[in-house]
């Protein structure tokens, strides 16, 4: 990684303040909506470009320009291969769960963003960086509210949810997808604190997968799985709002299950990204508490996902603990933005913040 020296401007209640820090060569640019020749009408995202393959009389939902990511009926089945989804004018589902293309259209375009954000914010060819794409099957089951991915095939399942809210928005989308790359990466445990991180980096990839896609229905935030259970959405900047993740860490964190575990790393996330207090984001408020009662400014979005990124890629194993994941983001930093840069102080603070180190 290269490093440019800016010089930019802060504003700190009132006060000016000019410093040099060195800022990576590539940002992260936020999203154009993927290519594709074919549309689709989605339950969550509107209507959408696909990328799909023409056959005889035709068109398969195969995108060529994504390493052949693909989805399949799973015919309500809890076995069997299932079958490619196929339709003959190249424009699929109607909005609602009622056409069995519409799950296909919100996980075919959730996919295709998550690559387009992969390749565009960290260079990667896809979830394992192998340049395949993922398979997913749609319609697994009888109402399974829930998706998975699953390591053996490198492929996602989803199931239809209930109440006609299928669990196929992007931020699940990209939840899924991200447990892939930290298999493929890190290898975080998936229990204890380790499955703590492992869930946290699917929010805080899933996030700024969202913010990235810059869909004008489904817009950036960072909540979780807010437009399939409004009830139960996880939070980054204030987790314990689910009833059961704690805002910062503890001894008892080593406990909980993975979902539960990831508050005070996501909660890190959320604070170097935005900073602490009070905040508007695309329409949605945030209040996002420390445990030293401290006041943090945020270094922006970009910078922290970097930072993760970086992070879970080159420092992490498969047993790093909150401690662990502290080093590694401040060895990222130090790489990223130089020994003496003020996103290596804000990674300390922000860490502080949710009672780790
Ligand atoms: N949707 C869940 C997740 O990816 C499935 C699970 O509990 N592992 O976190
Ligand atoms: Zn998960």
């Amino acid at each position: 990684m290269t490093h440019r020296t800016g010089r930019i401007a802060t504003t700190l209640i009132g006060l000016a303040a000019t410093l040099t820090l060195a800022t990576p060569a590539t940002a992260t640019p936020t999203g154009a909506a993927p290519t594709g020749a074919g549309t689709g009408h989605s339950q969550h995202s509107g209507t959408v470009p696909l990328g799909t393959t023409p056959t005889t009389g035709g068109f398969r939902l195969v995108d060529p320009d994504r390493g052949g990511q693909r989805v399949l009926d799973g015919l309500n089945q809890t076995s069997g291969p299932g079958t490619l989804f196929t339709d003959t004018d190249n424009t699929w589902g109607n909005s609602t769960p009622a056409h069995r293309q519409t799950a296909a259209v919100d996980v075919h375009y959730g996919t295709a963003v998550t690559w387009d954000f992969y390749r565009a914010a960290f260079g990667r060819n896809g979830v394992r960086g192998d340049g395949v794409g993922t398979t997913s099957r749609v319609h697994h089951g009888t109402n399974l509210n829930n998706a998975y991915w699953n390591d053996s095939c490198a492929c996602v399942t989803y199931g239809d949810g209930t109440g006609g809210r299928t669990p196929t928005s992007l931020d699940i989308v990209g939840h899924e997808l991200a447990h892939g790359l930290t298999s493929s990466t890190a290898g975080l445990l998936y229990s204890g604190e380790s499955g703590g991180l492992n869930e946290a980096t699917s929010d805080i990839l899933a996030t700024a997968g969202e913010f990235f896609a810059d869909n004008k229905i489904d817009v950036g935030d960072y909540l979780l799985g807010e437009r399939v259970w409004p009830d139960q959405a996880r939070r980054l900047d204030r987790p314990s709002a689910d009833g059961v993740s704690p805002d910062h860490w503890s001894r008892d964190l080593a406990n909980l299950p993975p979902h539960a575990a990831s508050g005070p790393a996501r909660h890190f996330y959320y604070l170097l990204a935005e900073g602490s207090g009070p905040k508007v984001i695309n329409g949605v408020s945030y209040d996002s508490p420390t445990h030293d009662n401290s006041k943090l400014l945020g270094i922006g979005r970009d910078k922290a996902t970097q930072i993760w990124y970086r992070a879970l890629t080159v420092h992490m194993r498969p047993t790093t603990n909150y401690a662990g994941a502290r080093t590694a983001t401040l060895k990222a930093a130090t790489e990223l933005y130089g020994p003496t840069a003020p996103e290596v102080a804000r990674v300390a603070a922000a860490w502080k913040a949710v009672n780790v180190g």
